[in-house]
């Protein structure tokens, strides 16, 4: 199951969209630009693939979904009818795009030889044709050609081989589209983490958050000091023995991303939601007392004893070892929630941390609060909390930082459904598919427009999903919703249409054993 990837298409829901020869296709997230027109053309058994060797994961991606959909193998090499081809033209900046690493980063923090996975949103824009002589993708990178493997796999139907006549022109809303993922609060093991890749993926999703520390549990090994995950790792919420990745698990993890063309970011939460480390190393607190691990949800109580030279070595040794094991280019230091120390200790503590990430080559990430701190430049901001006043945000967005677009309200798949959801929170509001589909990022806070909004992430907090079925049922289908919101413009975005094609992704989440939620929007066939 961990290779799966979604070939979603060919059902018969009502108002899929539908193509001239009569079958029904459902793509999402929607692409920029589709038309249906003319025949299409039928996958045989001698069907090649056509690849240069820079697409090589593009087309290792797309010869494993044609054998899920036909049982054929198709061979990869230099002459195929499904054709994918680089163009050589490096689309230019687009204004809202990224540049990967701070000034002093040049050439590093980039995960793959062929450029960084969120950067310019045109660096993934693919053109996809199909007729009946075959099939052609083209781009000007391999991450783009990628893309179009993917809208290529939601075309091929569940249960045949013939693709619909198409033309497609595409390129993505925004550059960074994420998932985040608490495996602090309950532990995920290395294959629940990648199964969570593999699901999320097939929607475009190109960031995967990692939520690595909390008050419940420390999961990532730091050389050197092993107390962090022997103690910090050994719980959970509700006393569950917890757990840890090692340096090679992560990197594993970093590797199935790769893959997929999506880049990991890790978060260490700090200066406070760090009772797991202090309770594995007491000289990170105040008082120096050995404090028992923390089992509960309530969120702010614990932080770091700002100032002690022991918390200032644990900031250079964590931060040390994210920079190491991620080829990313952008580190996530928490930043949340702190109701136990001054601004001013909070503000030293942000901006430390942020020293830290930049001498490493690194772009520091944080929730919304670290706009209280002095931020550079390429410090980027992460909002959540809908309805308080975003000063935090707006002072970030005044020193040039970007935002990444993560209201609780809309986007918390943590939250319940509706009044019966067996699972979740409601702090931040009860959120049906359609609340998670109907907002635009740009309208969110004022002033913070398209141009200073990096994407949009859909966080996933753990303090009441304990297995993979729960994670599956609070992402599916709100995930691909965001998606949606992350990819498609604006003025293309329709929640009828949506949930129409959303419908036709119900039989294959079955066929993968995903649960998912049964939203009452959507007449799932
Ligand atoms: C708020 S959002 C938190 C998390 C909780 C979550 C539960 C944010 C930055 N912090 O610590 O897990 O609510 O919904």
């Amino acid at each position: 199951a961990a290779a799966a990837v979604l070939a979603t298409g060919a059902c018969s829901g009502d108002g899929a969209t539908a193509s001239p020869s009569g079958t029904w296709h459902s793509l999402v997230p929607l692409p920029a630009e589709v038309a249906y027109r003319g025949a299409g053309f039928t996958i045989g058994r001698d069907t090649a693939i056509a690849a240069p060797p820079e697409a090589g994961r593009a087309a290792g991606h797309l010869a494993a979904a044609v054998r899920r959909a036909t049982g054929w193998a198709p061979r990869i090499g230099r002459e195929g009818e499904i054709r994918l081809e680089l163009t050589g033209e490096r689309p230019g900046a687009s204004g809202r795009g990224e540049s990967p690493g701070n000034p002093g980063a040049a050439g590093r923090g980039d995960p793959s030889a062929d450029g960084p996975v969120v950067g310019d949103p045109g660096a993934e824009a693919y053109e996809l044709t199909v007729d009946r002589d075959g099939v052609r993708v083209r781009s000007g990178t391999p991450v783009g050609l990628f893309r179009g493997v993917q809208t290529l796999a939601q075309l091929l139907p569940g249960d045949g081989a013939t693709l619909p006549g198409v033309r497609i022109a595409d390129r993505p809303r925004f550059a960074w589209r994420g998932a985040m993922l608490d495996v602090a609060r309950h532990f995920f093991t290395v294959e629940e983490v990648e199964r969570y890749i593999d699901l999320v993926s097939a929607y475009k999703i190109n960031v995967l958050h990692l939520h690595l520390s909390d008050d419940q549990g420390w999961r990532l090994a730091v050389a050197g000091r092993p107390e962090l995950t022997a103690v910090g790792g050994a719980t959970e919420v509700g006393g569950g023995p917890g757990g840890f990745y090692t340096e090679q698990d992560y990197r594993r993890i970093v590797a199935h991303a790769r893959e997929r063309y999506v880049e990991i970011v890790p978060e260490i939460d700090m200066p406070g939601h760090t009772a797991a480390a202090l309770a594995a190393d007491p000289a990170l607190s105040c008082d120096g007392r050995r404090r028992r691990p923390y089992t509960g949800i309530a969120v702010g109580f614990s932080a770091l004893c700002v100032g002690r030279p022991a918390v200032d070595r644990f900031l250079v040794d964590v931060i040390a070892t994210m920079a190491r094991l991620t080829p990313g280019p952008y580190l996530h230091i928490g930043g949340d929630e702190v109701e136990t120390l001054s601004q001013e200790q909070y503000n030293d503590l942000i901006e430390r941390a942020q020293e830290l990430v930049r001498a490493a080559g690194k772009r520091m990430v944080g929730w919304q609060e670290i706009g209280g701190a002095r931020l550079a430049p390429d410090s980027v901001s992460q909002y959540w909390q809908t309805g308080r006043t975003p000063d935090d945000v707006h002072r970030a967005v005044r020193r040039g930082a970007k935002v990444i677009m993560s209201p609780a309200s809309r986007v918390y798949l943590d939250m319940k459904y509706d009044d019966e959801t067996r699972l979740g929170l409601e702090w931040a509001g009860l959120i049906e598919v359609e609340d998670a589909y109907g907002w635009d990022p740009a309208e969110l806070v004022d002033g913070v427009g398209d141009d200073r909004v990096l994407g949009v992430e859909a966080p996933l907090w753990t303090e009441t999903a304990e297995t993979m079925d729960d994670l599956e049922y609070l992402a599916f289908p709100r995930l691909p919703a965001v998606a949606e919101v992350a990819w498609t413009p604006q003025e293309s975005r329709d929640f009828g249409d949506f949930a129409a094609r959303l419908a036709g992704h119900g039989p294959r989440w079955a066929e993968l054993g995903v649960d998912f939620h049964r939203s009452p929007a959507v007449t799932w066939p």
